[in-house]
């Protein structure tokens, strides 16, 4: 696993902690598929929202031999993934969501199978309008599913009844 050089980082590692108010960058909900014996690739998905304009350039994970930034789209009725050579933009203010048929973090030539309920620590690197790059830890659950409150209504208290 790569050497992390900031405390801070550390100290966020983490995910969704009460530290991430010092922090640009907030990262929510992120989940990973599980994979099956054999699979060599998946994907992470989670939501992203920096308060200052920024970039997602790059991402690590000490499971995964090669780890991209995707875009999922449409091309001609087939479904076509592919790096976004310049990372993924992060408008100040707005909410970016990495999820399954758009962005999402490809995590490729997998060292293991990701089984359902363990989490899987993936390394998130960012660049500010400067240039200046920061690094964040997020240790993501690894699922089957989207975790609840992914969708934005889910958050409400709705009571729920059959
Ligand atoms: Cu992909």
């Amino acid at each position: 696993m790569k050497h992390l050089t900031h405390s801070f980082v550390i100290a966020t590692s983490i995910f969704v902690t009460s530290f991430a108010a010092a922090q640009t960058v907030t990262i929510s909900n992120p989940w990973v598929r599980a994979t099956v014996q054999g699979q060599k690739a998946t994907g992470a998905f989670m939501t992203v929202s920096s308060k200052e304009n920024a970039k997602l350039v790059a991402a690590s994970s000490p499971i995964a031999s090669v780890v991209e930034i995707h875009e999922m789209k449409m091309d001609k009725d087939v479904m076509k993934m592919a790096a976004l050579p310049n990372g993924l933009d992060l408008p100040a203010g707005k909410t970016v969501e990495l999820k399954p048929g758009g962005f999402h973090i490809m995590l490729m030539d997998l060292k293991m199978p990701l089984s359902k309920d363990t989490t899987v620590p993936l390394t998130l690197t960012f660049q500010d309008t400067s240039g200046k790059k920061t690094q964040q830890v997020v240790q993501v659950p690894v699922s089957t599913q989207p975790p609840a409150g992914q969708s934005m209504g889910a958050q409400h208290n709705t009571p729920h009844s059959h």
